[in-house]
Parts: structure tokens; C-alpha cells; sequence
């Protein structure tokens, strides 16, 4: 099976194992545990912050950061198709009672324009914009990578009118490698980051939040309060400690394999895919003139063995990672194209 669906389906490679069954552990509620502690001071440091916090999920990890920078009744200002929107189960304005402020992006990407125009003025009739949330790499914007220059205008145009920021870096790192712009530069202009290690970078669980000592002491106490304080965390640390050393270089075999597809599948006719929009990791296309639904091609392709998402009437999404090598690239666009007709 070639599983396309997502880089959230990654498992540990051997030597990963083998780094997490030599963890040393103790119990992280404590502090105890030596080895999440040396993943939260890798983290701060690599991304130029005084301190970390590591979380069981991305989803988490955002929402301790929107209620941080929060209170009931606020306005946070976000793009309209962001993760912390639309795959979030609505955990924003249930669990920091917040409402959220919706903008229009290009491939999810907003411009400090039209932030500047959606902060509110101070009158009793509105809620204070309070937060801005980007997104680096863009998920549903096909990976797209936000250039500093945009995040340090649109972070600035924020800060100047008393906004928090927070970046929701779950793909920070294929951003990295795609864009040669180190993690702390893409860290520096916001008051929190979160990233995954368990999407490119391939851990089976976890995320780290950055920003000050204090904010993190009152994450810290956050992540208790939402039910994410665990215990020999180390087991999980030490795999994140692993994808650090090991697995952030080799993310550009993924987006070697991720232009490849692209430049392959529109030689399907069937597809309309714009290889030039492929900078990372992640490949959006559509299929074009087909009688079947695309939750149908979507199981017809499974009993081939290529798992893909369908993100729209006639789109797809396809991310390449650790666990798909270019040969099964070749494989995949082989039986879509089959599939589809060619
Ligand atoms: N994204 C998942 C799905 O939830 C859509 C995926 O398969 O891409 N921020 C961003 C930008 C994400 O893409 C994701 C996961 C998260 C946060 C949440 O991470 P987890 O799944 O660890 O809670």
C-alpha cells in the first residue's frame, strides 16, 4: 500500500525505536523526565526561544496557545481555510470561548493588508482582536511556504496595535528546507510557535510550543488543566530528539518525490495539477471530467494500494514523507493513471 494521505502516518524507523527504548525517563508532571527536558531545551534553542513545552498533538498545542494569548469574548484573526479553523472540532470557541475572525488568503496565505483591515477599533460594540494565527507551511493552501518578509510585516502591523501572534508551525520544518530560512528566523517575530514531530519529521506522537519562560510557565499549567500532562514522556521525547538529528535534511527527498508526482500526474489528461504551486511537501490536484465522485476514485485507487484524501468536489490531496520512497511515486502515478483511464 502507497499512503499518500497524509505525513501523519509516518512509523518509527528501527533506529528510532531503538532511540526511544533507551530513553531515560522519570515523571514529566514533576519535571522528572531528563529526556523531555533536553527535547524542550533542543527546541527552544533551535528556535532562538528561552523555553519549550513538549504536547501529545498539534491540535493541542494550538489551542494551549490560543487560550494563552486570550480571554472569553476575544476576536482572533485567522485565514479563512487555517487548521486551527477548520480541523479543530470547533475547539477555539469551546475551549477559550474566543470567536474567530475569518480572512480570505491566496493558497492560505495572508497579506498584513487585510489584517491591518480586520483589527477591530476600541468601542463596546466589537470584540478585541486580541491574537493572529499563521500557518507555515500552509496545509490546505498545498504547502505553500509563507516568505519571512510577509510573517515579520503581518506580525509587525499586529504587535503595533497590541496583538499577540502565534505560528501554528506544524510543517515549520519543510519550510525550513524548501526556503533555506532557519527555524529561529521564522520563529523570531511571534510570541509563540508550535511544531510537530509527528508529521515530516516522522515521531509517532508529539509537538513543542516555544516562547518565554513565563508564557511557558503558564502553558505549562494550561497543558494540565486541558489533560496533557503525561508522565515517562521521555519514551516519546527521545523519538523527537531523534527526528531533530536525523530526519530534518532528508525532508527535500520528500519534496523532490512531491514535484515529481506533480510533473507525472499532469501528464494524466484526466488531471489538472500546476507543479509549479508544489514547494513542499504536499501536492493538491483535480481530476477533471470523471462520472465517479471523488470519494468513489478515492476507493477504486485504495483497491490499487494508493491511499490519497479527497479535500473537495473534484480535489485531491497527496503528501509525500519518510515511509514513500520515489519508486513509489512511480507505483502511484502508474495506477492513477490506470485508474483514470490512460
Ligand atoms: N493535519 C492533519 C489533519 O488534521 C488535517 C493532516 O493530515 O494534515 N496544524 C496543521 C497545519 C496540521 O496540518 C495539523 C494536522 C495539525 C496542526 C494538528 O496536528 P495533530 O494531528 O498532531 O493534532
Amino acid at each position: 500500500m502507497i499512503d499518500l494521505r497524509s505525513d501523519t502516518v509516518t512509523r518509527p524507523t528501527p533506529n528510532m525505536r531503538a532511540a526511544m527504548a533507551q530513553a531515560r525517563v522519570g515523571d514529566d508532571v514533576y519535571g522528572e523526565d531528563p529526556t523531555v527536558n533536553a527535547l524542550e531545551s533542543r527546541a527552544a534553542h533551535l528556535l532562538g526561544k528561552e523555553a519549550a513545552l513538549f504536547v501529545p498533538t498539534g491540535v493541542m498545542a494550538n489551542q494551549l496557545c490560543i487560550r494563552v494569548h486570550t480571554r472569553p469574548g476575544d476576536e482572533v484573526i485567522a485565514e479563512k481555510t487555517a487548521h486551527v479553523i477548520r480541523y479543530e472540532g470547533g475547539s477555539a470557541s469551546a475551549l477559550s470561548q474566543v470567536q474567530v475572525c475569518c480572512l480570505e488568503g491566496d493558497r492560505g496565505l495572508l497579506a498584513a493588508k487585510s489584517v491591518v483591515e480586520a483589527i477591530r477599533p476600541h468601542d463596546i460594540h466589537y470584540p478585541p482582536t486580541t491574537l493572529v494565527c499563521l500557518e507555515q507551511t500552509h496545509n490546505v493552501g498545498g504547502g505553500a511556504v509563507y516568505p519571512l518578509s510577509t510573517m515579520q510585516e503581518i506580525t509587525r502591523v499586529a504587535g503595533d496595535r497590541g496583538l499577540a501572534s502565534h505560528l501554528d508551525g506544524a510543517r515549520l520544518f519543510n519550510a525550513v528546507v524548501a526556503s533555506g530560512v532557519s527555524a529561529a528566523a521564522f520563529a523570531q517575530p511571534f510570541d509563540t510557535v508550535s511544531f510537530c514531530l509527528s508529521k515530516g519529521l516522522g515521531a509517532p506522537v508529539g509537538s513543542v510550543i516555544v516562547s518565554t519562560h513565563d508564557r511557558v510557565a503558564r502553558l505549562r499549567r494550561l497543558r494540565k488543566m486541558f489533560g496533557g500532562g503525561m508522565r515517562q514522556a521521555g519514551i516519546l521525547a527521545a523519538a523527537g530528539l531523534y527526528a531533530l538529528d536525523h530526519h530534518i535534511t532528508r525532508m527535500q527527498e520528500d519534496h523532490d518525490n512531491a514535484k515529481h508526482f506533480a510533473l507525472q500526474l499532469q501528464q494524466i489528461p484526466a488531471v489538472y495539477v500546476d507543479p509549479d504551486l508544489v514547494e513542499t511537501n504536499i501536492v493538491l490536484f483535480e481530476v477533471v471530467g470523471s462520472d465517479r465522485s471523488t470519494g468513489e476514485i478515492v476507493q477504486v485507487l485504495k483497491d490499487v494500494g494508493v491511499l490519497l484524501n479527497a479535500v473537495g468536489e473534484h480535489r485531491f490531496r497527496a503528501v509525500t514523507h519518510l515511509d514513500v520512497s520515489s519508486a513509489d511515486i512511480e507505483q502511484a502515478t502508474h495506477r492513477i493513471g490506470k485508474v483514470l483511464g490512460v
